[in-house]
């Protein structure tokens, strides 16, 4: 008999947890539930453009037929579903919200602190709650330099332990997306893009200049794979990366430019471990003018089209 995923776990049954009622009925019913982090709302973009983007990606996300998720954590309970003053909230927050990642939760749940989850720390929330599917904008990876500074962001090894399948833009190159790439193979999480292109996609841009390990056509597909990972009991994650639509992409040339000149900005700051992410998008997005921004915007909107088509095609397969 096949491991029963969309269910939830004791954990989540307890006081810890504060679950919508909608999204309770929604997870013990089978239906399509789509998790989203927070991280990228306090700490990715800025405000107002944070709190209108959450809100535009929980409405995509339902007229495709699935039930946003956003998950944070407010004085020391998880909650899954926000409402939308505590949207606000921590949108206004900004980067004041504690960025929690693994190791942070369980300081953050003890001081009965508050906290906007990273990929790591939602994934791990959502799998409590028996949510396989989690939409982001683009998850973290081997920082440029890590041969010296071993910064590989948690959400690698996460990705390599926990079974749910994330849909993003790909790696931002403000990182280094071949050793990304490495690193993901090593922990087992099986990367697949989504679209014509063999290529990973870079984010702000659709081709990285480096080959995904697969490449599949539509979101049955992605359904098929995930219900297989589940079936075989694997226990590891999934990227499913979403290229950018060309007519969205940033110019590659402005935005290395903006990478290049942000990175060397945070090195003779002093910036790292992290803070090192939320310090170079929001560089990168001044550098470029806001185009930057835009590009931002624009993908998780279209991952959220993609990761809710997903999400409701994995819940017509008995999970
Ligand atoms: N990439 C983005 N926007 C983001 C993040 C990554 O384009 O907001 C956030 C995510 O929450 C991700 C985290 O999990 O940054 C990774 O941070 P670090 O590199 O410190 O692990
Ligand atoms: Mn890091």
């Amino acid at each position: 008999m096949f491991r029963q995923i969309a269910r939830f776990h004791a954990l989540a049954s307890s006081k810890h947890f504060n679950i919508t009622s909608e999204i309770k009925h929604a997870i013990a019913n089978k239906q399509p539930v789509v998790a989203l982090e927070s991280t990228i709302i306090s700490h990715g973009m800025p405000y107002p453009q944070n709190v209108q983007t959450a809100q535009a990606v929980q409405d995509i996300v339902r007229s495709e037929g699935a039930i946003p998720a956003t998950i944070a954590i407010l004085e020391g309970r998880v909650h899954i579903g926000l409402e939308d003053e505590v949207l606000e909230q921590l949108g206004k927050m900004g980067q004041e919200a504690q960025k929690t990642s693994r190791r942070d939760l369980a300081l953050v749940l003890a001081k009965k602190g508050s906290g906007a989850t990273t990929v790591a720390s939602t994934m791990i929330l959502a799998r409590a709650a028996g949510i396989p599917v989690f939409v982001t904008g683009g998850i973290g990876g081997v920082h440029r330099g890590a041969d010296q500074s071993f910064d590989i962001s948690a959400d690698l090894t996460e990705l390599g332990k926990t079974p749910v399948a994330v849909i993003c833009a790909g790696v931002k190159s403000i990182l280094d997306i071949e050793k990304t790439l490495e690193v993901l193979e090593t922990q087992g999480v099986s990367v697949t893009t989504i679209g014509e292109s063999q290529r990973f996609p870079a984010f702000y841009t659709p081709d990285s200049g480096f080959d995904s390990p697969s490449r599949i056509d539509n979101a049955s597909e992605a359904a098929d794979i995930i219900y297989s990972n589940h079936m075989l009991e694997l226990d590891s994650g999934m990227v499913f990366a979403v290229p950018i639509p060309k007519e969205q992409a940033a110019d590659t040339q402005a935005i290395q430019q903006a990478i290049v000149t942000a990175i060397t900005e945070a090195r003779s700051n002093g910036i790292s471990g992290k803070d090192e992410t939320p310090f170079l998008l929001k560089r990168i997005s001044e550098l470029t003018k806001g185009e930057s921004l835009a590009a931002n915007i624009a993908l998780v909107k279209n991952n959220a089209k993609i990761g809710a088509k997903i999400a409701v095609e994995l819940s017509k397969r008995v999970l």
